[in-house]
């Protein structure tokens, strides 16, 4: 890296809490071990390749506002390999392990996809030079099935066989790409599968054809031998008006009508679980139940505006219950914590890039700590066992283990008597969690 993309901005270290200087962490401190394992180890966080670089900071009612002085705004293989290396530069100032990108994020769309096939061929080839040069990873790819006027009715779900068969060649390009670059996943974010009215839309033909795609995918994987995860990224609308993955229930219904369950894990994201009327928290724990959960798309929304927001994620009670399913689920794998979030559009100076990165490396920093330091405590997962003891033994482990049926729960009721039940104790267990925040 011959250029400095960002001049005036050092490495962003760790100065622990008492330090006032905007530019270093409070909290998170790579090295740092939280029972047993590093931070950078339990987080894996990453930067977002389509918010980081190529977001203008827009908004429905003006246009860009973001200052990037090293994007010349062309389409040019050359503007694309330049701001490989700005982003690089900010990865690691910023200490980010890893980054996600889509295949027209880094690469631009040109007229052909042969075209658009060789523009992507030579980005990937610098961000591998890129990779190589800094140690960062790549956590996940994925292609841009929503932005180009072909899937204005949607990709795998367009009622356009050629359409499907254009999405299938673009999909089956970025996996290999994400494979060539060592990547740890492939992400599948329905943008435009869904619809926008149910008058022109047969939804059992639709859901068919993406299931096909998935199933082409998960074939293609192992024909390549990549072994990364595949994740389906659920979102209940925005753009389409609904959306097929609208929640990770819905989602995981899909995968078990279409055979998938065990092929495809699931990308969860704040803001999406909260357009889909669930807490964050809601999302991860059915994810988990399923042994479904593979990453996470860290960010927020917000409570006065109903799109999706894609804020930095600064609610230590989000954090702290997001680190507390996945300390629960065991730690990543392959997944991670990638911040798919953007700087608001009055925050539009290159500096406001790191601020809000710090901010949310630090929020998840103290997330994971007030996770652990609550399950070594160990009261609330001793409450919540303790929750659900009368199926450890007698009539309940019965019930669990399938031995007992209708005529002898009526003979057991009938001979038992009132059952008696215990305080859910909500407001004592809210404010424990208040000990540790
Ligand atoms: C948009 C999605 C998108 C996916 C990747 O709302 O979050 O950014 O994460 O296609
Ligand atoms: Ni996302
Ligand atoms: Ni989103």
């Amino acid at each position: 890296m011959s250029e400095e993309f960002f001049p005036t901005i050092p490495k962003i270290a760790y100065e622990g809490p008492k330090s006032r200087n905007p530019l270093a962490f409070k909290h998170y401190n790579a090295a740092e071990l939280v029972g047993g394992k590093t931070m950078r180890e339990h987080l894996r966080f990453a930067g977002a390749y389509w918010h980081t670089m190529r977001n203008g900071l827009g908004d429905p009612f003006g246009g860009a506002t973001a200052e990037r002085p090293w994007d010349d705004g062309s389409d040019s293989v050359e503007n694309a390999k330049r701001r490989v290396w700005a982003m690089f530069e900010f990865l690691q100032k910023c200490g980010l392990d890893y980054y996600c990108f889509h295949d027209r994020d880094v690469a631009p769309e040109l007229n052909d996809l042969a075209a658009s096939n060789d523009a992507l061929d030579a980005v990937a080839e610098e961000l591998k030079k890129a990779q190589q040069a800094t140690g960062i990873r790549l956590l996940w790819g994925t292609a841009c099935l929503f932005s180009h006027k072909r899937y204005n009715q949607g990709a795998a779900t367009s009622p356009y066989a050629d359409v499907f068969a254009y999405a299938a060649a673009q999909v089956k390009k970025a996996m290999e790409i994400t494979h060539r670059l060592g990547g740890e996943g492939y992400v599948f974010w329905g943008g435009r599968e869904g619809y926008a009215t149910l008058y022109n839309t047969d939804i059992k033909r639709e859901l068919s054809h993406l299931a096909a795609l998935l199933r082409m995918a998960v074939a293609h994987k192992k024909k390549i031998g990549f072994t990364g995860a595949l994740y389906i990224e659920p979102k209940p609308r925005e753009p389409s008006t609904h959306q097929y993955d609208s929640d990770t229930a819905t989602c995981l219904n899909f995968l078990r009508e279409h055979g998938l369950m065990g092929e495809l894990k699931l990308n969860i994201e704040t803001n999406h679980a909260t357009l889909a009327g669930h807490t964050m928290m809601h999302e991860l724990e059915v994810a988990i139940a399923a042994n479904a959960l593979g990453s996470i798309d860290a960010n927020r929304g917000d409570e006065l505006i109903g799109w999706d927001t894609d804020q930095f994620p600064t609610d230590l009670y989000l954090t702290t219950q997001i680190m507390l399913c996945v300390l629960r689920m065991g730690g990543f794998s392959t997944g991670g914590l990638n911040f798919d979030a953007k700087c608001r559009r009055e925050s539009f100076e290159p500096e406001d890039l790191f601020h809000a990165h710090i901010g949310g490396m630090d929020a998840f920093a103290r997330g994971l700590k007030i996770a652990h330091a609550i399950l070594e405590d160990g009261r609330l997962e001793a409450f919540r066992k303790e929750r659900y003891e009368s199926f450890d033994s007698g009539i309940g482990a019965k019930i669990e283990a399938g031995e007992v049926g209708f005529s002898e729960l009526e003979a057991y009721a009938l001979n038992q008597g009132e059952p008696l039940t215990r305080s859910g104790r909500q407001e004592m267990l809210e404010n424990l969690i208040n000990e540790f925040i």
